[in-house]
């Protein structure tokens, strides 16, 4: 008999996104409160922080906060990735997004096209280069984005008032937009608001077009955003990490 994969796998394959509730316990979701409010805190004035009138970004948050980094062996996140990206799957980079009244942001339609990675290396069709918080960013060719999977886990209820993402359902079909492609697909199709539960996680291809406005009823929106490859670059690139998901440590 011929099964059907699961309904996420089918939004991810046919929209590029996918919303799951309930992948982080409460319990769970308090722990991880408590330690991003630690790293917010102590890293306040690192380059980690982007800081537009307040703290919204850290960059390298697995690297600042272990209990983030951890979560490459939760179950419940392998079991996510997995079927997606294989078994050799890992986290590769981590960041967290803080929108709060003190700090409310919106960001424009765009795609995520930079991978971090552990040193320059000039590979063909890798660029442009560039370095955030010191370290090595570089654009990899689109068939590298396509094998990735971003889990964003929502550590605040979430919804269009307090700034939810919005999505291009769809726009992950696409390779690298240019202006007028981005403009083009931004015409013609309805967004997509991800409303989420704290616990909860917006699951999306890299490529798909994403943007979220500033929250008109601001309220605390913590994210956790955690990108995930198939598998290593060309030698001699090297992902920036490269932690294996839970099931193939
Ligand atoms: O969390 C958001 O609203 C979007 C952040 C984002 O995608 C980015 O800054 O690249």
């Amino acid at each position: 008999m011929h099964l059907l994969p699961p309904i996420y796998q089918q939004d991810i394959e046919e929209h590029g996104y996918s919303i799951v509730e309930n992948v982080l316990g409460h319990e769970e979701v308090e722990a991880l409160r408590t330690a991003v409010e630690k790293a917010i805190i102590e890293s306040r004035d690192s380059t980690s922080v982007r800081d537009r009138g307040g703290v919204y970004a850290i960059r390298n948050v697995t690297e600042v906060v272990p209990e983030v980094r951890a979560l490459h062996r939760h179950s419940g996140i392998a079991q996510l990735v997995e079927p997606i990206l294989g078994e050799q799957a890992m986290l590769v980079r981590g960041l967290m997004f803080d929108k709060s009244p003190e700090s409310n942001w919106g960001i424009f339609w765009h795609q995520d096209l930079s991978i971090a990675v552990r040193q320059r290396e000039d590979v063909p069709d890798f660029g442009p280069w560039s370095i955030k918080a010191g370290i090595q960013h570089v654009q990899p060719p689109p068939h590298i984005l396509q094998k990735m999977l971003t889990v964003r886990l929502h550590l605040d209820d979430c919804q269009e008032s307090n700034g939810a993402l919005r999505v291009l359902p769809g726009s992950h079909q696409s390779s690298r937009l240019n202006m007028f492609e981005s403009e083009t697909l931004q015409q013609n199709t309805d967004p997509a608001t991800c409303g989420v539960t704290s616990g909860g996680a917006v699951l999306m291809r890299p490529l798909l077009l994403h943007s979220s406005h500033r929250a008109t009823d601001p309220a605390r929106r913590r994210v956790i955003h955690l990108e995930f490859a198939a598998e290593p670059l060309p030698e001699p690139l090297q992902w920036y990490s490269s932690d294996k998901i839970a099931s193939n440590e």
